[in-house]
């Protein structure tokens, strides 16, 4: 975005971004002030939850992953959605 953000998940050992619609998208929502957002990765469906600060998936809402907003300066970045 203009302000240099990015949205990233949580890998081993560093931080994936979020492709960029689903980037766009969580972004939107943030600035809407949603509590959450809800997006499908890989046919599944995700809850981006901007008070915790997870994402988890409505199948599996015990396993989650943390989520971060951030200059992309200050991230260890793996690469985008999975590819490095
Ligand atoms: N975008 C793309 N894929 C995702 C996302 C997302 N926002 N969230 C989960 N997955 P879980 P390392 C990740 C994938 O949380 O080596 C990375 O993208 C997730 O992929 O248990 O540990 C890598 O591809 C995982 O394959 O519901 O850093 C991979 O893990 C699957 O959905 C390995 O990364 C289940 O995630």
């Amino acid at each position: 975005f203009e302000d240099g953000y990015q949205w990233f998940y949580e890998g081993r050992n560093g931080w994936w971004r979020y492709d960029e619609r689903a980037n766009e998208e969580i972004e939107e929502a943030f600035k809407a002030e949603l509590p959450n957002f809800e997006l499908i990765i890989c046919g599944e469906l995700y809850v981006v939850d901007f008070k915790s600060n997870y994402q988890y998936s409505k199948r599996c809402p015990t396993r989650k992953r943390a989520i971060r907003r951030d200059k992309i300066d200050n991230v260890v970045v793996k690469g985008v959605a999975g590819i490095r």
